[in-house]
């Protein structure tokens, strides 16, 4: 899965879709570069490689077209996957609905299966800008990512915040298993004084 023989512990493939105008462009080169740039909607996709610390894999990022038309083309980049992004326009409530299916029937690919998911909640820079923990109820993510390492991260592709950990928490999960993944949260989420039950009703990882 997205490794590449001898190269498997310094590449990795990751997957970005979701729906058109979500921000998929403008977050990866606001990561890859540091610049707000001006986008034109992704026909085909686009890819570049964030360099991580020195102990994890190098990340070839997939940029895929969301529009309509585009979607039927993702599955074919599914079985080369080792971690999925998923982003979200956290302030268009009107095609979460959209947002929610495309997201599930992707979950469904049996390519996909166990395949960490990290959904990036973009555009928290808007005022009235849904949060993570709407999202997760909206999406149904508790549901549809069971048995799989999963993470919501609030970010703004505009400001930059929150995009360098949406993709430190991608390569985390990568790196560990799933049940470890589980504990690792658990006993941070409790040093804040999270009890377990918030804990369940909020996000972070799989049940
Ligand atoms: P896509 O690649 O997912 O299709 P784009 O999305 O990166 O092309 O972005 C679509 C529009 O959303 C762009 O605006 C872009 O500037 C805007 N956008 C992306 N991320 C953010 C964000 O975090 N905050 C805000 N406020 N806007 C964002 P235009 O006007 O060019 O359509
Ligand atoms: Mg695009």
């Amino acid at each position: 899965m997205g490794v590449n023989g001898s190269k498997s512990q310094r590449q990795a493939q990751v997957l970005m879709l979701g729906l058109d105008g979500s921000g998929k462009t403008t977050l990866l080169y606001k990561l890859k570069y540091n610049e707000s740039v001006v986008t034109v909607p992704t026909v085909g996709f686009n890819v570049e490689t964030l360099e991580t610390d020195r102990r994890s894999p190098e990340l070839t990022v997939w940029d895929v077209g969301g529009q309509r038309k585009m979607r039927p083309h993702w599955r074919y980049h599914y079985s080369d996957t080792a971690g999925l992004v998923f982003v979200v326009d956290s302030w268009d409530e009107e095609r979460l609905n959209e947002a929610r299916k495309e997201l599930h029937r992707a979950l469904k690919y049996e390519s996909l299966k166990g395949v960490p998911l990290v959904i990036l909640a973009n555009k928290q820079d808007l005022p009235g800008a849904l949060s993570p923990e709407a999202l997760c109820l909206k999406l149904d993510l508790r549901r549809v990512c069971e048995g799989r390492a999963w993470f919501i991260q609030p970010c703004s592709a505009t400001t930059g915040m929150g995009l360098e950990e949406g993709f430190r928490r991608m390569v985390y999960m990568m790196k560990t298993p799933l049940r470890q993944t589980q504990e690792a949260i658990k006993v941070k989420m409790r040093s804040k004084g999270f009890s377990f039950t918030a804990m369940k009703q909020t996000l972070l990882c799989g049940s």
